[in-house]
C-alpha cells in the first residue's frame, strides 16, 4: 500500500540559479562542496516543531489561518501521533536534516507530571522510529516552562520553591528525551527567567536559583552520559519585561560567575539580538571570540516593530554576516542553524510551509558562498590585520606580551612625538562598499 502523503508538493530539489520553479532551490545544493564541506554539513538545516507543526498563525488580535487538514485540533496523543507522520514527510521533501522540539510541542501536557512523561514517551517512542526510518537527527531538545500557568512567575527563578522542584523534574526527562533521541544540544531559553518589577523581586535570589537548577542539569547529564553541550539562548525581554538572559555578553558573564562557562555554549537568535539592540553579527562576534558559540536560531525580526516576529530570514546580507562569523569559528560542531521562525499569517496556505523554508535555506546557501568567497578574498581580513600592525611587533608587543607598565609607558609617551600621525583612515565606507562587491 502507498505510504499517505500529506503534501501535494513534490520533493524540493535543486534546479541551479536559472530555474523559475518555485518548489525548488536556486541556491541550496546539499551536496555541493564550499570551502572544503558539503553545504548541508556547513548549514546544518533544522526545522523548529512548535512553529511548523504547532503554529496556527494566529496573533493576538486574529484567529488562526493556517490550514491543517490532518491535525483534528484536540490535545489527544492520537493526534499528536499523526503529527510526526506529517513532520517527517515535510522534512523529507525539503530536505531538512534535522529538527528541535519543545518537550510540550510535540506531546500533550497531561494532569500530572507522571502523565505528561507517558504522553512524551509515547511520541518519542515514534519519532526515534521515524528517524531511523529516515536518517532525520535531533539538533536539539528543550523544554517549554513558559506556556502553562504555573510558570506565570517564572521556572528555575520562580519564587516558589515548589515551582523549582517541578522544572527540575521537567528538565530532567526532557534530557532522558533528548538523549535517547540522539539530541546533538539541549537547550535552556529562560522564557519567563526574568522580572516585570523589581519592586516584588529579589534578583539576586533568583539568579542563585537558577544557576542551581544549571548545575543539577549538568551533574545529571554527566549521570546520563549525554554528551552534547548545553546551550543558553539570550533573550532580553517578552515575555518578562527583564529577561536575565539578556544577551552574549550577559549570559557569558553568569556562567563565568556560577563556575558553568565548561558545560554551556550559546544558541544566538538573531530576532533577540535586535530586541537586545544590538545586531546579530555583534552577539555572534562576542561567541566567536569566547569560543561559545554553540547553534543559531536562524530568524529575522521586524525592526521597525519593537517585538519578536519571527520571520524567516531572507536578507543576505544578514545570512552572509553569519556565515562569516560561522566559518571564522571553523564551522558548526553540534550546532546548526534552526528555522526558529513562521510563516507571516496571510501565508496561511500549505504549500507555503514549502515555500518559507526553501527562502530561508536558498538565502543560506547564498549566504555560505558569498561568506566563502569573502574569506577566500581576504581582503577584508587583511585590512583588519594591517589595520593593528602596530601590536605586532615593538612596543605593542612588548605590550600585549605584558612586560610594560605606566611607569615604563610614561618615559615613551613624554618623549615621543603626538602620535595622532600613526593612524590611518578606518576606511568604514570602503569597506562597505568591498563588502556589496561580494553580494552576487
Ligand atoms: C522564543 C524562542 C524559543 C527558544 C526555545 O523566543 O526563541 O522558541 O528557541 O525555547
Ligand atoms: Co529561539
Amino acid at each position: 500500500m502507498a505510504k499517505k502523503s500529506y503534501f501535494d508538493v513534490q520533493k524540493i530539489n535543486f534546479e541551479g540559479a536559472g530555474s523559475t520553479n518555485p518548489f525548488a532551490f536556486k541556491y541550496y545544493n546539499p551536496e555541493e562542496v564550499v570551502d572544503g564541506k558539503k553545504m548541508k554539513d556547513h548549514l546544518r538545516f533544522a526545522c523548529a516543531y512548535w512553529h511548523t507543526m504547532r503554529g496556527s498563525l494566529k496573533d493576538q488580535f486574529g484567529d488562526p489561518t493556517a490550514i491543517m487538514p490532518w491535525d483534528d485540533g484536540s490535545n489527544s496523543v492520537d493526534n499528536a501521533l499523526k503529527r510526526v507522520d506529517v513532520f517527517f514527510e515535510f522534512l523529507d521533501k525539503c530536505q531538512l536534516d534535522f529538527y528541535c522540539f519543545h518537550d510540550r510541542d510535540i506531546a500533550p501536557e497531561g494532569a500530572t507530571l507522571a502523565e505528561s512523561n507517558a504522553n512524551l514517551d509515547k511520541v518519542a517512542d515514534k519519532l526515534e522510529a521515524m528517524q531511523k526510518a529516515t536518517g532525520k537527527k535531533l539538533l536539539w531538545g528543550t523544554a517549554n516552562m513558559f506556556g502553562n500557568p504555573r510558570f506565570m512567575q517564572g521556572a528555575s527563578t520562580s519564587p516558589s520553591a515548589s515551582i523549582f522542584v517541578h522544572c527540575a523534574g521537567q528538565v530532567k526527562k526532557a534530557m532522558e528525551v533528548t538523549h535517547r533521541l540522539g539530541g546533538e544540544g539541549y537547550v535552556f531559553w529562560g522564557g519567563r527567567e526574568g522580572y516585570n518589577t523589581l519592586l516584588n523581586t529579589n534578583m539576586k535570589r533568583e539568579l542563585d536559583h537558577m544557576a542551581a537548577f544549571m548545575h543539577m542539569a549538568v551533574d545529571y547529564k554527566k549521570k546520563i552520559g549525554f554528551k552534547g553541550p548545553f546551550y543558553i539562548e539570550p533573550k532580553p525581554k517578552e515575555p518578562t519585561t527583564h529577561q536575565y538572559d539578556s544577551d552574549a555578553a550577559t549570559c557569558l558573564n553568569f556562567l563565568r560567575a556560577y563556575g558553568l562557562t565548561e558545560h554551556f555554549k550559546l544558541n544566538i537568535e538573531t530576532n533577540h539580538a535586535t530586541l537586545a539592540n544590538h545586531t546579530m553579527e555583534h552577539e555572534l562576534a562576542v561567541c566567536v571570540d569566547n569560543n561559545a558559540l554553540g547553534s543559531i536560531d536562524a530568524n529575522d525580526g521586524t525592526p521597525n516593530l519593537g517585538w519578536d516576529t519571527d520571520c524567516f530570514p531572507t536578507d543576505l546580507y544578514l545570512t552572509t554576516k553569519t556565515m562569516l562569523a560561522v566559518l571564522k569559528m571553523g564551522g558548526f560542531t553540534t550546532g546548526g542553524l534552526n528555522f526558529d521562525a513562521h510563516r507571516r499569517r496571510e501565508s496561511f496556505q500549505i504549500d507555503d510551509m514549502f515555500l518559507s523554508h526553501i527562502a530561508g535555506m536558498d538565502a543560506f546557501a547564498r549566504g555560505l558562498k558569498i561568506a566563502a568567497a569573502i574569506k577566500k578574498d581576504g581582503k577584508i581580513d587583511q585590512f583588519v590585520a594591517d589595520r593593528y600592525a602596530s601590536w605586532d611587533s615593538g612596543i605593542g608587543a612588548s605590550i600585549e606580551a605584558g612586560k610594560e607598565s605606566f611607569e615604563s609607558l610614561e618615559k615613551i609617551a613624554l618623549s615621543q612625538p603626538d602620535p595622532i600621525a600613526t593612524l590611518k583612515s578606518g576606511r568604514q565606507e570602503m569597506l562597505e562598499s568591498l563588502f556589496n562587491s561580494y553580494i552576487k
